[in-house]
């Protein structure tokens, strides 16, 4: 259950320094928890929000190998961009730090320290592959080989990219490093492990009895893992990137990149808060969320809690995970290794000013209870016929009027009618459920209550004709108007969550300074005479060409992927020599070429074989005009049996080449030789 608190940390999951973040990072984890975060700044709690770079792991040492360069090169490049680009985001965080830092290393080195001395840890031996020639034993990752399943030999260990097939390094049949090329061997090696089994019946208890208001995505993964009884899980590696074991006899053996990188939250809270961390942390009247993604549920449900369990001294299990589903991009799964992605401080690039459209389209689509599509289309839609049009639209007729009616200056308001207190009533009823939503995370029909109070808006302005009323009744005229500027103060409190950068620019239109939350569904917040700045848009129209450049972006990368695992895909398997030797491949010199009538894709050639003239058709048409072909040699095969292609007997076939797209060219000898020359 949700309990009573004095103080919430928000922590966010620390994204990998080994490349910058996309819109699934942000709709996953970033902007629900900025979003979050804001409201309860605005109710006036007591919160901290945590973020930082995970800088540890194998994958940032095979991008290091891979350009030349160090882990820490490649973990500063990251960590900036991804620093730099959230804060212009919007990103609140109030530490955005790495866990290649200091006091990080100190932190995880205790933490681990302290459950090696209390005994937690069991030591195990076990298998490992090495590598002979560089000395150091593989991640799996690091290792190559055919892959079982479909042959392909570019499988790594832990995936085959070809078939999907995931994979033990184990598996793979001939397997070699990635480092060297050399054959590998097995070693043995040992590791410290954290016994799960032993906290089982604690999550148990803690999760399955006492979180049942958790979303069922997370509480459903947690339930299937405990289910499956738990194993002892390895939390150090043969590797020299990441924290040391601190342990005599321990070298080259550093803290599994996801038992130090949790622990990165509790010395982010150090960093910032030297003095009153723990407060945070083990007070039990502290609330701790986690938003996560969720391939991350396990690690921040099951065996972070285990290690705060068994770490004891008060540390308090969070409150909440909300994890969120995946966003796909124009119906694909992102990937950042296809580069299929919107990058943040690209779209920043292209679209720059634009944050909260960004923000707002990632949250009204937020993938909150299923897998979403992010599509640049809607992207454009959401804009053009949201943002634009209900709430700037709605914003700007009441500036613009207050400007053309009473100078810029908030007119008084007079008596309230029926249509007046109705409106009122409704704005309250939105701002209720968008509370009710906010603090359930639901983010997604949040932002819709509070769009929902522009639509009452509009809708108000639509039915009292403020502008015909102009002609008889300037009092009612300024009612109308002060409860349409009430209601702008509202939507700037509404959308300050979600929207920050057009929240702000709409309150200093209205001359406000500070607002809270508990002000939200009050109509006396702009006071009467004050004056208003000058109306400026909020929001403009996104251009179809925009659009169009982003669209081509996608279409563009696609293409650049299909070339890429046309490459990529497995060859045909082995044919022993004499099975080959079969073929009779020849060249011919092309004494006739013409189309075949009603064919699109067949020409007909007439080729000396050098012992006579035959006739072969092949289906080239598309690529080449046959006039140009007269004269010219191929290559054929000789010795396939004849078969009939549009009435026409084919003796044999004509050898291209296939590009990605699809297109053929022919294949032809460097030099001209005597027709019949046999190829071997
Ligand atoms: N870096 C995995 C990820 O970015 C991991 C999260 C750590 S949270 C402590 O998905
Ligand atoms: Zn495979």
């Amino acid at each position: 259950m949700s309990k009573n608190y004095k103080r919430t940390l928000v922590t966010t999951a620390l994204p990998y320094a080994n490349g910058p973040v996309h819109i699934g990072h942000l709709a996953g984890v970033y902007i629900p928890a900025d979003e979050y975060v804001r409201y309860l700044r605005l109710k006036g709690e007591d919160v901290v929000m945590i973020g930082g770079s995970d800088e540890h792991g194998v994958p940032i040492t095979i991008k290091a190998r891979e350009e030349g360069v160090t882990p820490q090169d490649i973990v500063d490049r990251y960590h900036k961009i991804i620093k730099d680009s959230m804060e212009e985001l919007g990103i609140s965080f109030d530490v955005y730090s790495r866990t290649t830092s200091e006091i990080h290393s100190r932190t995880a080195s205790e933490f681990f320290r302290r459950l090696y001395d209390k005994g937690v840890f069991e030591l195990h031996t076990s298998e490992q592959l090495y590598d002979e020639q560089a000395g150091e034993f593989l991640a799996d990752r690091y290792v190559m080989g055919t892959c079982p399943r479909c042959g392909s030999d570019r499988a790594y260990g832990d995936q085959c990219e070809a078939c999907g097939s995931s994979l033990n390094a184990t598996d793979l049949i001939n397997p070699h490093s990635r480092l060297t090329s050399a054959p590998v061997s097995l070693r043995s090696t040992s590791h410290w492990y954290l016994p799960l089994n032993n906290y089982e019946e604690a999550l148990r208890k803690w999760i399955l009895e006492g979180h049942k208001e958790w979303r069922p995505n997370v509480y459903g993964q947690c339930k299937s893992w405990l289910d499956l009884s738990l194993q002892p899980r390895a939390v150090s590696r043969d590797l020299n990137w990441g924290v040391p074991v601190p342990v005599e006899g321990a070298e080259g053996k550093v803290l599994y990149v996801w038992f130090d990188a949790p622990i990165g939250y509790i010395s982010n809270t150090k960093e910032i808060l030297p003095d009153t961390w723990e407060k945070y942390w083990k007070d039990p009247e502290s609330r701790i969320i986690n938003f996560i993604g969720k391939d991350n549920i396990v690690f921040h449900c099951i065996v972070f809690p285990a290690m705060l369990m068994a770490y004891g001294d008060g540390f308090q299990l969070p409150d909440n995970v909300p994890s969120n589903e995946f966003l796909n991009l124009e119906g694909d799964k992102i990937s950042t290794s296809r580069n299929w992605a919107v990058w943040l401080h690209e779209y920043l690039r292209d679209f720059p000013g634009k944050q909260d459209v960004l923000r707002y389209v990632l949250t009204a689509n937020a993938p909150e209870t299923r897998d979403n599509d992010f599509t640049w289309a809607e992207f454009q839609a959401r804009n053009n016929n949201e943002l634009v049009a209900i709430l700037g639209n709605f914003v700007n007729r009441a500036m613009v009027l207050t400007h053309k009616y009473f100078g810029g200056k908030v007119p008084a308001q007079g008596e309230l009618l029926d249509i007046d207190r109705a409106l009122i009533a409704d704005v309250q009823a939105a701002a209720k459920a968008e509370s009710e939503n906010l603090d359930l995370f639901h983010f997604r029909e949040g932002v819709r209550c509070a769009m929902d109070i522009a639509r009452l808006g509009n809708k108000y302005l639509q039915e009292t004709e403020p502008w015909k009323l102009a002609k008889t009744d300037m009092g009612r005229v300024a009612t109308v108007l002060n409860v349409s500027l009430q209601l702008c103060a509202n939507l700037s409190i509404a959308f300050e969550p979600f929207l920050p950068f057009s929240s702000a620019k709409l309150r200093t239109m209205l001359g406000l300074d500070k607002v809270e939350w508990q002000m939200l569904g009050r109509f006396d917040i702009v006071k009467a005479d004050s004056e208003l700045a000058q109306p400026e848009l909020l929001f403009e129209k996104i251009s179809d060409e925009a659009i169009e450049a982003q669209q081509q972006r996608l279409a563009r990368i696609k293409e650049e992927n299909k070339i890429k695992n046309f490459h990529a895909e497995p060859q045909a398997p082995d044919v022993d020599f004499d099975t080959f030797a079969k073929s009779d491949l020849r060249v011919g010199t092309v004494i006739e070429c013409e189309r075949v009538p009603k064919a699109d894709k067949l020409l007909r050639f007439l080729i000396d074989d050098g012992l006579e003239r035959r006739t072969i058709v092949s289906g080239i048409a598309k690529h080449y005009d046959p006039a140009t072909l007269v004269g010219k040699q191929v290559c054929f095969i000789a010795n396939l049996p004849p078969r009939k292609l549009r009435g026409i007997l084919s003796q044999g076939m004509i050898l291209s080449a296939e590009n990605a797209d699809g297109s053929l060219a022919l294949i032809t000898p460097m030099a001209p030789v005597v027709p019949g020359a046999q190829i071997k």
